[in-house]
């Protein structure tokens, strides 16, 4: 009687674990599905990290996937040359596009920028920007793009077989042993998944680097500040890092068992459809699919899987607002002066239509915007530019909590006040 309880415990056990396994499945499908939908959307620029996700997964649809790189090759390509005769770095755009070619196993080789009339292969040109972030951080104490950026292009020239210099990785250790990477405020869980991924990336490919142990031990710091960033749902960071936390703990050689309530966290997000930006999914699904950015490095591109599809019934359906909510919205200037104002939004309404809803009343609101991965990044507000170039941004808050989305992504669900202030960071 006994064995046979205990059997038939098991195979109820057995039959869950089965149930589990085919859900999860049947979640990444959904999200693959989703993400390859995003690329049939032709009024923004593609971009290199959804197609690095779409390219780690274990689905594929090759023919979209092609037309895709193709995109990059032509848009994405010619964007970054325009970055480049207006005198910006690219590094970070380009370490994604290089990766990007990288994971379709493109001939990085036959590729290249022209800029000042001198054409030069995309890796070299990277490499070439590294150093002179590098000369940033020696005599400005920071990259002038930021150590996420900096992580991503060391990453791009490492799975790419190109020997990093042992002064660019060895500004990425120090900034990681004293604590340097930081979002806004609070130390930053993106960046150091990031720097995690780069510097295992180095350590893997037996790199010469100034201090072996000093990289074993930036290694095992930032091992342990994505555990120590583990709140109690399970999310390392937030919502939006913890994908990229899973993946660096992954290539860092965590066993699943440390990212089992990470990886349970990001599922339910999944099922709550907290991810519907693509730049958020492409950062979660290599996750899930328990895919590494390292692996670019041996992509093979034969015998795919060919069999991914759009339903034909799936595009989500935009269900009227009902009724109206009141917002505030305060203006605080780098000179510390602040200015409110007030309006009837329509519920569900996204915060950049309330924005543009309080501009069209002409109370004195004006405000503009920079296109970047993530959709539209807030530059100027009441003709005051917050420039990355004064390391400056405009935060945005409600109700003194600060957005985990942009504005684009944020919806207004109930009265509440917005702050947008001036910030240096
Ligand atoms: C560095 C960084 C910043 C820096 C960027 C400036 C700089 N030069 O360092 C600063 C501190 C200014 C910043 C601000 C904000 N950030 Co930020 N940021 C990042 C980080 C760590 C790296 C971005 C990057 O360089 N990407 C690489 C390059 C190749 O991509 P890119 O698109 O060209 O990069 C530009 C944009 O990403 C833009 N940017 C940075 N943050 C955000 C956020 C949004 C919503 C948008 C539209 C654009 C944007 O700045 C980058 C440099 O020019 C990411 C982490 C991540 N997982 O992506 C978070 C991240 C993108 N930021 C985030 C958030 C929430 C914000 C803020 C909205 C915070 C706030 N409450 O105010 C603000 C933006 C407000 C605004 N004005 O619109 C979230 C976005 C999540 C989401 N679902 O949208 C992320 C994912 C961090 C997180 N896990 O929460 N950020």
């Amino acid at each position: 009687m006994i064995t046979l309880v205990i059997v038939s415990a098991l195979l109820l056990a057995l039959a869950a674990g089965k149930a589990c396994a085919s859900d999860h499945e049947a979640l990444l499908l959904s999200l693959n599905k989703q993400l390859l939908r995003s690329v049939d959307t032709q009024d923004t620029l593609p971009n290199p990290s959804v197609h690095i996700a779409l390219r780690l997964s274990t689905y594929h649809n090759l023919a979209k996937e092609s037309k895709y790189l193709n995109r990059l090759k032509a848009e994405f390509h010619d964007d970054i040359e325009k970055s480049l005769r207006n005198n910006e770095l690219v590094v970070g755009r380009l370490a994604l596009y290089i990766l990007a070619l990288k994971s379709s196993c493109h001939d990085l080789e036959s590729v290249h920028l022209t800029h000042n009339e001198i054409k030069e292969s995309l890796l070299i040109h990277l490499k070439k920007e590294m150093e002179e972030e590098k000369q940033n951080i020696a005599f400005g104490h920071r990259p002038k793009t930021n150590y996420y950026q900096y992580s991503l292009g060391i990453l791009a020239l490492c799975v790419s077989g190109v020997r990093v210099s042992t002064h660019v990785s060895q500004k990425l250790i120090h900034a990681v042993e004293h604590r340097q990477i930081k979002h806004g405020e609070s130390l930053c869980v993106d960046s150091h998944a990031m720097a995690g991924m780069a510097l295992q990336c180095l350590k893997d490919e037996g790199t010469a680097v100034k201090n072996t142990a000093e990289l074993d031990r930036a290694l095992a710091n930032i091992k342990q500040r994505l555990l120590d960033s583990k709140r109690t749902d399970g999310h390392m960071g937030n919502e939006f890092s913890t994908g990229l936390a899973v993946q660096a703990l992954m290539a860092m050689g965590s066993q699943m068992e440390e990212c089992g309530s990470a990886m349970e966290a990001l599922r339910a997000d999944v099922m709550k459809g907290t991810y519907h930006n693509p730049m958020a999914v492409s950062q979660v699904l290599p996750a899930l699919h328990q895919r590494t950015y390292l692996q670019l490095k041996s992509q093979e591109c034969c015998n795919e899987d060919d069999t991914l599809t759009i339903d034909a019934d799936s595009a989500s359906e935009v269900l009227p607002s009902h009724g109206q909510v009141s917002l505030q919205v305060e203006v605080i200037k780098s000179n510390g002066a602040s200015s409110v104002f007030s309006i009837h939004v329509p519920t569900g309404s996204s915060l950049f239509e309330a924005l543009n809803l309080l501009q069209d009343k002409q109370t004195g609101f004006t405000f503009s915007t920079e296109d970047s991965l993530w959709g539209p990044f807030l530059s100027v507000v009441n003709e005051e530019q917050a420039r990355q170039t004064d390391r400056r941004y405009w935060h945005i808050s409600s109700d003194g909590n600060s957005l985990k989305q942009g504005i684009k992504d944020y919806k207004i669900d109930s009265a509440q006040n917005i702050t947008i202030k001036n910030t240096g960071y």
